[in-house]
């Protein structure tokens, strides 16, 4: 009896891998992109731009100047989502931020100048 629920365990277990689970959970990436910012204003900024399509997680840290972003990559990638905070005004890993938008960011979010603020 304890052989049989044994091998039962087995069948269900090839039956999940063969039915092509494991490979949409493999469409999930996770990766870390250096996103330039300065306070919290600008954590909201970068988060609300990072939530593109097929974004599940976007998560920045000001102290790191890291975003933490959880995506489905069958529905977008790690590049559209750098295109898309840059054009906020933030350099995001390799896209540098649009200088329109940069210029037009709150001057406490100026992080090419110098600037801190307490937000
Ligand atoms: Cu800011």
């Amino acid at each position: 009896m304890k052989n049989l629920f044994i091998a039962m365990m087995a069948i269900g277990t090839l039956s999940i891998s063969s039915s092509g689970f494991a490979q949409e959970t493999s469409k999930i990436k996770s990766e870390t992109v250096k996103v330039k910012g300065v306070c919290s204003m600008c954590k909201k900024r970068i988060e609300d731009a990072a939530y593109i399509k097929g974004v599940k997680r976007a998560d920045w840290d000001v102290k790191t100047q890291e975003l933490k972003v959880v995506y489905n990559a069958d529905k977008t990638t790690l590049d559209k989502i750098e295109q898309s905070i840059a054009h906020t005004g933030h350099d995001a890993g390799n896209v540098v931020a649009d200088k329109e938008k940069y210029k037009k960011l709150p001057s406490c979010c100026a992080y090419n100048d110098g600037a801190e603020c307490s937000h």
